[in-house]
């Protein structure tokens, strides 16, 4: 399976495991482009094997996700097998030509549209499966693009026409935004870019585990994924500290015209030592957030350490869940050997998880509720980054192993689905957008 270098991907993940181990060269300087999100553990180098390949194997098969020795939580129990994952699922080309793409979107009132972001901070329209040439949005020159940085996210607001955005980006300074902007009132192809409104600008030390996930909810709330901040470790604390909003899923109220709002009944809300935008925590550098357009549940893809890749679901409207980093990774204690802090319950655990035998930075995707590919409905789809590796899970069950639906040998960055709930992937390295089909 060849590999290509990967840019932004890889920077996602890796970069943080880099400045830990102190092996990373290009951590402090503008490191092409890896996505943050995916670098959990060293990305692997331009041209090298996956990391999956050149690693030994983590210390057991994901298939058996055993709990971990001595300390794990009661509620842990073994993943069952169930259903095979449908077969002959493949990738078909819609357009090549994107420069690193990070993520996908598409706007209610535009059904045939897809935009998909590219990292150095421009936004791009493929219409009925072609690339226009003219950036719907270029604020590449705000933007701090290379690594895990960039412009990492983008939802449309689903109410009316859909003409007023957000995106999350990294700007100069290094701090995450998340803003929002809105479309041309003559040409629905072109946002305006001077109409930016910054809604939360977050200070952060190091160039990795940056978030970046933008999601409306079934309530019209924007939900928001944020990084633990970075280096490796979580030396900021941000996974327990409950008075940061990193390590998060957050939950606004941004139908004003301004600033956002906190919207009632949020988890924390009797208690004012907690900030009231946290909707979720315990999170390490969640890439990507999707809601099941059929239940509500909202799924994550959470990067992780040196060991695990997990992914954790939040059902229909649960909150406060705590989904344990940094004192688990996975269904393990963090770190590893520790017998204390994850063992003393209240911790959610993923509802599925892989080891870096298999990959070294989990993409996040969504439920398949579209009709090209009926075998596929009902089913979680996601990718490891780094080995290109596609799974999925049946979006019904709570712990269950990840089920390989192909080995695509691409650098994955983001999966999304359009408006009929059909599912496409960018390829970061090769800059493609991809449509799943098949299935019989
Ligand atoms: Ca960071």
């Amino acid at each position: 399976m060849a590999r290509r270098s990967l840019p932004l991907a890889a920077l996602i993940t890796g970069a943080i495991a880099l400045v830990a181990i102190g092996c990373g060269p290009r951590v402090g300087s503008p490191s092409p482009s890896i996505p943050a999100v995916l670098l959990a553990t060293a990305p692997p180098a331009a041209g090298a094997t996956p990391a999956g390949s050149s690693t030994p194997p983590a210390t057991a098969s994901p298939a058996t996700p055993a709990p971990a020795a001595t300390a794990s939580p009661a509620t842990v129990t073994p993943g069952s097998s169930g259903a095979d994952a449908p077969s002959g699922i493949a990738f078909e080309v819609v357009t090549a030509g994107l420069e690193a793409p990070t993520d996908i979107a598409y706007r209610a009132a535009a059904p045939g549209d897809l935009f998909v972001v590219e990292q150095a901070g421009r936004i791009r329209i493929v219409r009925d499966g072609a690339l226009l040439e003219r950036p719907f949005l270029d604020i590449a020159g705000q933007v701090t693009a290379g690594g895990e940085q960039g412009l990492l996210g983008l939802a449309f607001d689903p109410v009316g026409e859909g003409r007023r955005f957000f995106v999350y980006y990294t700007a100069l300074d290094g701090s995450q935004v998340l803003a929002s902007y809105e479309t041309s009132r003559p040409d629905p192809d072109l946002a305006d870019p001077t109409s930016e409104r910054v809604l939360l600008r977050m200070p952060d030390r190091f160039p990795n585990h940056n978030g970046g996930g933008l999601a409306f909810g079934p309530d019209g709330f924007l939900y928001v994924s944020t990084g633990d901040g970075g280096s490796a470790g979580d030396p900021l604390g941000s996974g327990r500290d409950l008075g940061s909003l990193l390590a998060k899923v957050l939950r606004l109220d941004v139908s004003g015209k301004g600033d956002y709002a906190i919207p009632p009944g949020g988890p924390f809300a009797d208690d004012p030592g907690v900030l009231p935008e946290i909707w979720l925590t315990g999170l390490r550098n969640p890439w990507r957030i999707r809601f099941d357009r059929a239940t509500g549940d909202l799924w994550i893809g959470d990067v992780g350490q040196n060991a695990w890749e997990e992914i954790d679901v939040a059902r229909s409207g649960a909150s406060g869940l705590d989904y344990g980093w940094n004192l688990m990774e996975g269904t393990r204690c963090y770190p590893p050997g520790a017998t204390t802090g994850c063992a003393a319950g209240g911790l959610t655990l993923p509802v599925t998880e892989y080891g870096h035998d298999q990959g070294c930075s989990v993409t996040g995707g969504t439920v398949y509720r579209g009709s090209a590919v009926p075998a596929l409905v009902g089913w979680y789809v996601f990718a490891d980054y780094c080995s290109g590796r596609v799974f999925a899970v049946p979006a019904k069950e709570d712990r269950t192993d990840p089920r390989p639906l192909m080995d695509s040998g691409r650098s994955i960055s983001a999966i999304a689905e359009d408006a009929a709930g059909e599912l496409y992937a960018t390829d970061l390295a090769s800059g493609e957008l991809l449509r799943f089909v098949g299935g019989g």
